[in-house]
């Protein structure tokens, strides 16, 4: 396949476009990462690159000094006609924060968190939407030196109380309220009951949002905006290797797991791959669709961008509120230069008609999450694009902080729904069970073969799940990454799926993905996740889960025939069922919440939309 080369226009003005980074970072790989390590600000210099002694437990930037929130705000702090963060709510109110008004807010809050006994070391969990003060808690924990701990809000109160119990954390900060959908939520109710359950948090802080009703518990809450100071924080001196934050992610156990980031090498990494990936600079209005609650918000639409200097873009409601065009209305009302999206939302807006719209401030979009189907990559490259824009498709996980592989817009050419290649300072490679590297084409096992700045600490206090799940298949030196890819003759990467997403049928491995990737394609079909349950005869049998404008049997009958024509008839569904919403953590379809809700009867804690699944537990075998 010809890869579809970005415009002159693009190359001419990309920071990166000299081919020659990828030799340069595999013959002076430490240089490479230095070089941009050395454009951010340190308190002082590490004295070694990697100490890799502790093997697998990877420390980068060893003996150097910083602060994350020091170089995200303070740096750009004088240029005071500068937004930092443009914030909308769904209700359409919004606000412009310069980086001069976000350093006097972050310094308020952080002398307020000192004051309520927050220290360096102390685990602050956020339990917060997507409001500017969710970014400014993230900043003010970050120049204390406190751990945060961000829980989406979305999320149960019994999912926060396993965050809380997890963390160990002592404080909280929360809202009264906020809008999804148009309808009110109380979180404040949510946050009493998770730390009821938890029993050790220490205070609680509330931010006033949608100024409902709530109950204060006496000397433990406090509003927000009676906290705030006039006084000013120095940032600590921290060391490199210091916790910048967990963040909770599903992972392929029931259990969610704490990843624990540094704050030097995570830093260095998302600073460098927004440079390189995302092109920003700090001209660029970047809207990162995704929940700050989930690590693409705090990679790519807090630390990244604010570390460059950029504008971030945060919205704070459900995207299709009170239609699908919000998408559209927000770029062309602030100007949005780079669109980071989820193939979630890309499929919710794909076949839009967006001829009334003046998007042309865009000039890059990005994918990330989940494998993007051609049909979408298609529309967003030459709808959105117009064919003109580079869309950059990254790979990446919450435990590696930040991008792995992606295209380079201005230097590789873009293959749809392909993730481009291992980024400069990189390595990775796809190989069997065994070990062996595959051949083109093959499917086989994604690993990287060097640790990297991003990479994290540990998973919080469970050392044995962390050797176990990612350094045990290959061994302490070659990291795990659990999705399975392949590679065509030009070295550009598929990601198939999760490893586990791949099913054995009598003895056929069917890739779910694939399988999804056929059904999309059928009109009337708006999403679709297909999972493997168990059957005794044939090993696994394929279910499907359908969202679709036209339920029936009359689509139900054009899957079958769809999946049968284009993959065989191994993968004749077992079961089809219709729903209006498909589970999801972190906009992704989370295949294995509807097997656990299926065969286990379970709803698993870590979907942000239990209810889509609350009636799956309820399917009798006779269903199927
Ligand atoms: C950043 C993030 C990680 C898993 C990862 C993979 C899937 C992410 C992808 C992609 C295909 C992409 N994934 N990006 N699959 N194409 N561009 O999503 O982190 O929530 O930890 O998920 O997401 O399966 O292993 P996280």
């Amino acid at each position: 396949m010809k890869g579809i080369y970005p415009s002159k226009e693009f190359v001419l003005s990309a920071n990166v476009r000299d081919p020659a980074i990828y030799s340069r970072a595999s013959e002076n790989w430490i240089e490479f990462w230095e070089d941009f390590a050395r454009e951010l600000e340190w308190f002082e210099p590490w004295y070694s690159f990697l100490d890799d002694s502790r093997a697998p437990f990877y420390r980068f930037f060893v003996g150097g000094k910083i602060n994350a929130c020091y170089n995200c705000v303070d740096r750009h702090a004088e240029k005071k006609n500068k937004a930092a963060i443009i914030w909308e709510g769904e209700n359409g109110e919004s606000r412009i924060i310069t980086y001069y008004q976000l350093y006097r807010e972050v310094n308020a809050l952080s002398s307020a968190l000192k004051e309520l006994g927050v220290k360096q070391g102390s685990k602050v969990a956020l339990y917060l939407p997507n409001l500017a003060e969710a970014v400014i808690a993230m900043l003010a924990c970050a120049r204390i030196g406190a751990t945060h701990i961000y829980i989406f809000e979305g999320f149960s109160a019994k999912s926060a109380a396993y965050r809380l119990k997890d963390s160990r954390a002592e404080f909280l900060i929360t809202a009264d309220g906020y809008f999804r959908r148009g309808r009110l939520i109380n979180l404040k109710e949510k946050a009493d009951e998770a730390c009821d359950e938890y029993g050790k948090i220490k205070k609680v802080i509330v931010v006033r949002r949608a100024k409902n009703e709530v109950s204060m518990v006496e000397d433990r809450d406090h509003w927000y905006h009676d906290l705030l100071s006039k006084k000013n924080t120095s940032p600590e001196v921290l060391d490199s290797n210091h916790p910048l934050f967990i963040m909770y992610t599903s992972g392929s156990t029931a259990e969610p797991k704490g990843i624990v980031h540094s704050t030097g090498g995570y830093l260095v990494h998302v600073y460098a791959t927004s440079k390189m990936v995302l092109d920003l600079k700090p001209d660029d209005i970047i809207w990162t669709t995704a929940s700050l609650g989930w690590i693409t918000g705090h990679s790519y639409g807090v630390y990244g961008p604010l570390a460059v200097g950029a504008t971030t873009l945060l919205y704070e409601g459900a995207p299709d509120h009170p239609d699908i065009c919000r998408i559209f209305d927000i770029i062309e009302k602030y100007g949005v230069t780079v669109f980071y999206t989820v193939p979630t939302l890309a499929r919710m807006i794909n076949g839009c008609d967006i001829s009334g719209y003046d998007l042309s401030s865009l000039r890059l979009i990005g994918s990330v999450g989940e494998p993007i189907d051609p049909e979408t990559w298609s529309w967003l490259y030459g709808e959105l694009g117009r064919k003109k824009i580079p869309l950059v498709n990254t790979w990446w996980q919450t435990e590696t902080g930040g991008h792995v592989l992606s295209q380079i817009p201005a230097l590789t050419p873009m293959k749809p729904a392909s993730v481009g290649k291992a980024l400069p300072g990189i390595e990775v490679d796809i190989i069997d069970d065994g070990g062996k590297k595959v051949k083109p084409f093959e499917i086989g096992n994604l690993v990287i073969k060097k640790p990297f700045p991003g990479i994290m600490l540990e998973i919080n206090g469970d050392t044995s799940s962390y050797i176990k799940f990612y350094w045990t298949k290959y061994g302490k030196r070659v990291y795990f990454t659990g999705d399975s890819a392949y590679m065509d003759d030009e070295g550009h990467i598929w990601i198939v799926g999760r490893v586990d997403d791949v099913i054995n049928i009598s003895g056929h491995r069917v890739s779910l993905i694939e399988l999804e990737h056929a059904v999309m394609e059928i009109p009337d079909i708006r999403e679709v996740a297909a999972v493997g349950l168990p059957d005794r005869v044939k090993g696994s049998a394929i279910a499907l889960f359908v969202v679709s404008s036209n339920p029936g049997k009359e689509v139900a009958e054009k899957i079958t025939e769809k999946i049968e024509r284009d993959i065989g008839k191994i993968a004749h569904p077992a079961l089809i069922v219709f729903t209006p919403e498909l589970p999801r953590a972190g906009g992704k379809i989370l295949r294995r919440a509807i097997y656990e809700a299926v065969v286990n009867k379970k709803v698993s804690s870590v979907v942000s939309n239990p209810d889509s699944v609350e009636k799956l537990t309820k399917l009798k075998p006779s269903d199927r």
